[in-house]
């Protein structure tokens, strides 16, 4: 549904040519020293001088065989903690075998179906001394409680383990879309792992609260900043209603932003972070110093990387690490250059480490602790940004707090708002990518990208748990999957009757039904927004091109050309979809968004229903092999073969010939301009209408 929503806030903080004494007279923290409050300057009084900041990677792909094999290699090769990335199957609850993730088996990440995966994950890896985290949100259950078996069953307790859960799910219903229930219910989730580990696990973060996604999909830095530090004040305040005490867990919480290539402001965003969260904390009530601490992970920007001339990629990642790093970062991901075409391989995720390791061990960055404090610029740009978040925040708890705001989409239009802007100036010249709409290259050559057979992997998932329900015992495993169900609907611990089930050998989907038997499973209803992307762009001339095309086309074919964008599979990141449902609605076209998570039947079933001249397929880094033939066959089964097949997202260029010869009309790969899309699609449609 296209919605229209004027914008509210002034996301950019214009840099003054000189800053002077004058500029900073006012403010109070400029004397301030790391690891004293408010900790602008850093949670440590040393910083790195004593301890750089953790060298993460955040992978996995195909079986948990293979992406053991990697983290050996990547620990051996400098790599400081593991970074766990599942596959969309294991994010949305589903086991390898079931039939809606035909296309998304070990793709995106690793494949883990049961204990017994987590355990080949881990496998020769000692749980009680490397730092483990798990990007996880919506099967947060099945798979935290998978690995406290792993570990236990290699010796080390809870008590022992020290790592990451990212359980962040409020982002999740803002911009990822890896949710599985309802908001209520998953807030509910969220907070029985906090009292489980507030117990049990005193070295584990049980919550990484997290802005980087929101960053991705195209929040400035400053909305980022302020919709992360709402939504942890909402997890405090669940934790409290609860019956938590504040200092038993939040000297746990962890944070997780995004590093964009605004550079300065995204170091003072760091430096904003931490004087707001103290102060949110201190109105908490919290008392220890841990509980005022904001520690943080980064991770370089994945949007930012290029398909275009990739090896300048390689330079804004190391920019982006030195953010992060000025910044007082306490663990860093850096992309792989060739992360805007597919998944990293051997080569292109060491140079991302090395990245980090030059500027631990070859420069002198690491000797100084918050080197940019007390520039006249940077101490201004920290308090501005606090400032800008602040307001946001107050408007938010004016709401209502943030599961109203969430609820009412006002968070996931203004983050869309901005998305649709940025497009816009970058489709117009006006935000400069070099090497995409600048200097480009007469030229490329397509890069070597790591391809995964999802089929074969999705093959040996099946195997793997056709074997394991062999050999479990059924009946236990039945009690303790009804007790997980009773424990929805009471008071008990969520993830400790999670743990029991999972150490019978229960299954990621079996765990999930079990609750989803309660709480039902979530849809969100898909919208975008209007007349931004339309109102940046209206004086350019090919947009008015363009739009006097499509009003022609318009006329002569008595309504607007018709077009359906598509989401396939379990890929939930629908940044590209809405964006180009926002642009193409704005030129002119007729928009139909279509849900998230559909079978390539229930596409064509909309496309036709709604009578639609073309389906846009959108993927990023997804199962397209699978799922686009699928879309193909279910056309011709329907006799909708006159229906045009467009393909866009992130791709290897080395599957285009393939996905032709499936009869896809045309491919739209990362960096092509939404005026460019519209042009080749009006084409086709003119011509589809010819033959
Ligand atoms: N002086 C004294 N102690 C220090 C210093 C210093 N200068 N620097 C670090 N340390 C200590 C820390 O206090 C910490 O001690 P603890 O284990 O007793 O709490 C220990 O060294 C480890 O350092 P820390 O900075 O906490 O780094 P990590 O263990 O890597 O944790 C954190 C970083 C952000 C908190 C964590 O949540 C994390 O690793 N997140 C990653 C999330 C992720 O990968 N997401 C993927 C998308």
């Amino acid at each position: 549904m296209p919605v229209e929503e004027s914008p509210r806030y002034h996301y950019d903080f214009p840099l003054k040519a000189v800053y002077s004494r004058e500029d900073i007279t006012s403010f109070p923290y400029v004397d301030a020293l790391p690891g004293m409050p408010p900790y602008i300057r850093g949670p440590n009084a040393t910083m790195y001088t004593v301890k750089p900041w953790t060298i993460r990677q955040y992978a996995g792909f195909s079986t948990s065989q293979e992406s053991n094999a990697f983290y050996r290699k990547a620990l051996a090769g400098g790599m400081q903690g593991i970074s766990v990335a599942f596959d969309l199957a294991t994010h949305r609850g589903y086991d390898s075998d079931h039939p809606r993730v035909e296309g998304d088996v070990g793709k995106a990440g690793v494949a883990i179906d049961s204990a017994e995966d987590m355990k080949a994950l881990f496998e020769g890896i000692p749980l009680d001394q490397v730092s483990v985290s798990m990007t996880m949100n919506g099967a947060v259950l099945p798979v935290m409680a998978a690995y406290i078996v792993a570990a236990e069953e290699s010796g080390v307790a809870p008590e022992q383990l020290k790592g990451t859960l990212q359980n962040d799910i409020l982002k999740e219903f803002m911009v990822r879309n890896t949710y599985i229930y309802p908001p209520a219910p998953s807030m509910r989730i969220v907070t029985d792992i906090l009292a489980y580990a507030a117990e049990r696990m005193p070295k584990f973060n049980a919550l990484s609260i997290s802005g980087y996604h929101m960053q991705e999909a195209g929040a400035p830095d400053v909305l980022e900043l302020a919709l992360t530090l709402a939504n942890g004040k909402a997890y405090v305040q669940a934790a409290l209603d609860r019956g938590l005490k504040i200092d038993e867990f939040a000297g746990r919480l962890s944070f997780f932003f995004g590093m964009g290539m605004q550079f300065y402001a995204n170091i003072a965003k760091l430096r904003a972070a931490r004087l707001l969260w103290c102060q949110i904390m201190q109105s908490f009530g919290a008392a220890k110093p841990n509980s005022l601490l904001l520690r943080t992970h980064c991770q370089t920007s994945g949007w930012s990387l290029t398909e275009q001339d990739p090896l300048n990629n390689v330079v804004r990642t190391t920019i982006e690490a030195m953010a992060a790093v000025f910044g007082g970062t306490q663990s860093l991901h850096t992309n792989a250059f060739d992360e805007a075409m597919g998944l990293p391989t051997d080569n292109s995720a060491r140079l991302a480490r090395n990245t980090q390791l030059i500027l631990q061990e070859e420069t002198a960055i690491c000797d100084v602790a918050d080197p940019w404090a007390g520039s006249y610029m940077m101490e201004t740009l920290t308090m501005e940004m606090a400032e800008g978040a602040r307001n946001i925040m107050n408007d938010i708890s004016a709401m209502g707090g943030m599961l109203v705001a969430l609820e009412s989409g006002w968070v996931k239009r203004q983050i869309e708002h901005c998305s649709a802007i940025t497009q816009a100036q970058i489709d117009s010249g006006r935000k400069v990518i070099v090497g995409v709409n600048k200097y480009q290259l007469p030229g490329e050559r397509p890069l070597e990208v790591r391809f995964i057979d999802n089929s074969k992997v999705r093959a040996q998932q099946i195997t793997r748990l056709a074997s394991l329900r062999r050999q479990r015992n059924d009946t236990q495993v039945a009690h303790a999957l009804a007790a997980l169900t009773r424990c929805a609907g009471s008071d008990g611990n969520l993830l400790a009757a999670a743990v029991d089930a999972m150490r019978l050998r229960a299954t990621v989907g079996e765990v999930t039904a079990a609750l989803e038997q309660v709480w039902g499973r979530y849809q969100a209803e898909p919208q975008f927004v209007t007349h931004v992307y339309g109102e940046e762009l209206r004086h350019d001339p090919q947009w008015q091109r363009v739009t006097a095309q499509i009003g022609a086309l318009t006329r002569r074919l008595g309504q607007r050309p018709k077009l359906l964008i598509a989401k396939m599979g379990q890929d939930g990141h629908d940044r590209g979809a809405k964006v180009v449902a926002a642009g193409l609605h704005d030129m002119g076209f007729d928009v139909v968004l279509g849900a998230l998570f559909q079978t390539p039947e229930e596409v064509v079933q909309q496309a036709g229903a709604s009578h639609c001249h073309a389906i846009g397929v959108s993927s990023l880094v997804a199962g397209h092999k699978t799922l686009v033939p699928a879309l193909m066959t279910a056309l011709a089964a329907a006799g909708k073969e006159e229906i045009t097949v467009f393909v866009g997202g992130v791709l290897p260029v080395a599957d285009y010939p393939f996905l032709f010869d499936c009869g896809v009309a045309d491919i739209f790969g990362p960096g092509t301009t939404l005026l460019t899309c519209a042009d080749r699609i009006l084409e086709h449609i003119e011509r589809q209408q010819v033959s």
